[in-house]
């Protein structure tokens, strides 16, 4: 008998196989769309608008024209011709493509320069004149709802303000009564500012329309290629170019982030000036045009209330939330919920009053609303709870882990429905917590805490217990333009038993080759590295939504899982044929077919796929391949339990994290390496938000801080050692009990960080600081408590 090989060996789940992708990655053989170079390829530059809000006077291109090597200047007016000046957003909201009278936001595409190389056409750029009659711009959410603000969206029949939406969850009346008889209620007005996802490489794209076949081939950089071919049809519909003409082409991405969700105004005027040239043309946005015009999160005022008894217990939330979505709701939020995920604010805690409602509105800011490693707003949500469970915890004198200890939804009360509609479906919040507790020593950090409190230095920890919320669909609560919400797999075996799996789905650097290989080598024993796996080609992946929202596992990895096992089930009908017995005789062991009590008679994976094309039983249909589009019956709720350590230098406000401890709970792991190696990155981009990062306008629209200059971006330099960990709460839904872990990092880590530095500054009588928490901020805060006072 041959011995089967461990699921380790052919490198299956739960193992850290080595990440597939980095052999190119590391050598430098990896394929951008900057790599990407066609024969007579323009390129094209983008003339953008240096106010917020203004009226075009003129575009006068006579001296861009002159520029050697540039062809020529494309307008809102030419594109209007088309009717290729509007598009939609993701969130069934619209947005210019080009402007032909009024620009809405700074760094807003105005005209676009095509040329011969990018020089010129960088050159071309500046030689465009053009003339403006500026407007005062509406830069504040509170203001644009005032009666008396200028109405924005004119292009909007009928609208009358600048309110996007309104939407609530929750019991409201219910919620209110439980505040009105609380002992205790905390209430706290915090901001999410605006922040950008800042990945390495920037947006762009190279279209090219091919004339003689009336077809376009559009390579750029997007986590969600079919979505965006069903987009790009919408728009180019009007000239003819039907779903069937257009393939979406996504190579490897330098990171997404969110930020490469979204249609940006980029992307269709180089398939406008490809369409009209007929020529490829390449647009590759620079650094600043990057953090000035797209890629744009949270911004979200949040009204937060807690209402709670004296011994701690959380009885009721309510969060009121006013969203700044900019010139327009581009929101990347593929969901019937305007709000997103955010409704998950109500957290890890056991109570079942909670209302949330929130509007959105439209100011002269870019379009806002990307979705930035967040689970679609979740980042928002659990900045929220985790830091008015603190506050709650401080307010009536009780330690903040034992406090989370008593409200935890408890293991056995899974699944469990929360207060403003979710079913969560597993959960072990105690054993996270207690795991980050012990590795980190809470009680000798406390002890010492009280000890340099005593020598009045500051010291602070800081906890956030999260639950995420991850995997959309399920396909009744989730669509992009209306297409539901699963996703897919499709495995195909050659005769020699090695496989091609592709996917609806599109890894920014998160693995995926190496991942979906291993769930797949699991399920049908062929070695992980005998599976290649493709994504980002709309012409051969199978339909599917996309990678953001950590919702690749949740859905694709579950449609590997179950598109594997149909392949397995046909594999036993070929094995019992081989075999000659009853398919009941037969059991699975990595790899192979075995007569039950007879092991040595077996037939391995590659035996049988080989019958499938040679030898198969009769009237059974050649080959070995599956397809699943999976469609989830829930989403999955990761969770963690974070704990931050902080010292803060009295004098400066200089903030110093000593410690970092994240235990996380993904469900059952595919490849643990990836997974430490989401939450390295993750929280790093959780210090982010927490201590660097806001973009600042000024009152006339003007961006303050665009280059990365003045945008603090933290390094290594600023990141601490993050001491990793994880307890298994497998979710009972998912085919292979996985929940996702992309964002969960940043979604949990910013709290937590929060929570330790006002539990440094606590003693000075300091309860809360918008994030991100400066120095400045620090200094600020402790001089208004008296600290410096003699
Ligand atoms: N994984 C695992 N076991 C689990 C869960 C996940 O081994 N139980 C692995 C997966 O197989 C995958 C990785 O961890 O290789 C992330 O999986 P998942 O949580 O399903 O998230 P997605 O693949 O859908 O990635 C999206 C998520 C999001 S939304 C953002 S934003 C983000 C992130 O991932 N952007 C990233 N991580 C990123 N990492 C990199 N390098 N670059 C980005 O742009
Ligand atoms: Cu919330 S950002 Mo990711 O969903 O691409």
């Amino acid at each position: 008998m041959t011995q089967c090989k461990t699921s380790k060996e052919i490198g299956g789940m739960g193992h850290s196989l080595k990440r597939k992708e980095d052999a190119r990655f590391i050598q430098g053989k990896g394929h951008y769309v900057d790599d990407i170079k066609l024969p007579g390829m323009l390129y094209m530059d983008i003339v953008r608008s240096p106010y917020a809000y203004a009226k075009i006077k003129s575009i006068n291109i006579e001296e861009a024209m002159k520029v050697p090597g540039v062809i020529t200047v494309v307008t809102g007016k030419d594109l209007e011709k088309y009717k290729l000046h509007w598009m939609p957003t993701l969130m069934s909201d619209t947005q210019m493509v080009l402007p032909t009278d009024t620009v809405m936001y700074q760094a807003q595409e105005v005209c676009a320069v095509i040329a011969t190389s990018k020089y010129a056409a960088r050159d071309g750029r500046e030689a465009v004149k053009v003339e403006y009659e500026p407007m005062k711009p509406v830069m504040d959410p509170f203001k644009s709802l005032d009666p008396a603000a200028p109405v924005l969206r004119t292009d909007k029949p009928g609208k009358k303000d600048n309110h996007i939406w309104h939407w609530q969850a929750g019991d409201k009346e219910k919620t209110a009564q439980v505040f009105a008889n609380a002992d205790v209620v905390i209430k706290q007005q915090m901001h999410i500012p605006r922040i950008h996802v800042v990945s390495i490489e920037t947006c762009g794209c190279v279209a090219d329309y091919d004339k003689v076949n009336h077809h376009l081939t559009m390579y750029m950089t997007t986590q969600a290629p079919h979505a965006i071919r069903t987009v790009i049809a919408l728009v180019a519909g009007h000239v003819g170019l039907s779903e069937e003409r257009i393939r979406v082409v996504s190579p490897d991405i330098g990171g997404g982030f969110g930020g490469k969700v979204p249609v940006y105004p980029g992307y269709v005027i180089a398939i406008a000036v490809s369409f009209l040239v007929g020529k490829p043309v390449k647009w590759i946005e620079d650094r600043s045009e990057n953090l000035q015009a797209d890629s744009f999160a949270r911004d979200y005022h949040i009204t937060a209330e807690l209402a709670g008894t004296k011994e701690g217990k959380i009885l009721a939330t309510r969060f009121k939330v006013l969203a700044d979505h900019g010139y327009t709701d581009a929101a990347a939020n593929p969901s019937k919920f305007p709000l997103g995920l955010f409704s998950i604010c109500t957290g890890s805690y056991d109570y079942n009053a909670a209302f949330v409602e929130a509007d959105a509105v439209y100011t002269n800011k870019p379009p806002g609303g990307v979705a930035y490693r967040c689970s679609f707003r979740v980042t928002e949500a659990v900045q929220a709870i985790e830091r008015l469970t603190d506050m709650f915890a401080k307010k009536i004198g009780k330690d903040p882990a034992e406090l989370r200890m008593q409200n935890f939804i408890k293991k056995e009360d899974f699944p469990w429905h929360s207060p403003t509609g979710w079913i969560y479906d597993s959960g072990n919040y105690q054993a996270g917590l207690q795991k980050a507790m012990d590795v980190v020593g809470y009680a000798a950090l406390r002890k010492e805490q009280a000890e340099k409190q005593a020598r009045g230095e500051l010291m602070g920890i800081g906890i956030s217990t999260f639950t995420e919320i991850v995997g959309a669909g399920p396909s009744k609560d989730f669509d992009i333009l209306g297409i539901k919400m699963f996703d897919s797999a499709e495995i195909r075996v050659h005769p020699t038993g090695k496989a091609i799996a592709r996917f609806g789905t599109k890894s920014q650097g998160q693995g995926h080759e190496t991942t979906y290989a291993q769930i797949i080598a699991e399920e049908l024993g062929i070695p992980a590295e005998n599976i290649q796996v493709e994504e980002g080609d709309t012409d051969t992946a199978p339909y599917g939504l996309g990678t953001y929202a950590s919702r690749s596992t949740p859905t694709a990895g579950a449609a590997a899982a179950v598109a594997s096992r149909k392949l397995r089930d046909k594999a036993r009908k070929i094995a019992a044929y081989l075999l000659e017995v009853s398919e009941n005789d037969l059991e699975w062991e990595t790899g192979k077919f075995f007569v039950k009590g007879a092991p040595e008679k077996s037939k391995t994976i590659q035996e049988i796929v080989f019958a499938a094309y040679t030898n198969h039983p009769q009237g059974m249909e050649a080959g070995f391949e599956a397809t699943h589009y999976y469609d989830p019956p829930n989403l999955t709720f990761p969770s963690g339990a974070y704990i931050c350590v902080v010292d803060i230098d009295k004098e400066t406000g200089a903030i110093h994290i000593r410690r970092f401890v994240a235990i996380d709970d993904c469900g059952n792991i595919i490849n643990p390496m990836i997974v430490q190696g989401q939450v390295h990155g993750g929280l790093t981009q959780a210090v982010a938000p927490a201590m660097y990062e806001e973009l600042i306008y000024d009152g006339e629209g003007n961006i303050l801080n665009g280059t990365l200059m003045d945008y603090l971006v933290p390094t290594a330099v600023e990141s601490p050692k993050w001491e990793t960990g994880h307890t298994c709460t497998p979710s009972p839904h998912h085919p292979i009990g996985a929940k996702g872990v992309g964002e969960s990092p940043t979604v949990g880590g910013p709290p937590a960080i929060a929570n330790a530095i006002i539990d440094a500054l606590s003693p000075f009588g300091i309860t809360h600081i918008d994030i991100p928490i400066t120095p400045y901020k620090v200094w600020k805060a402790l001089k208004e408590h008296g600290a410096y006072d003699k």
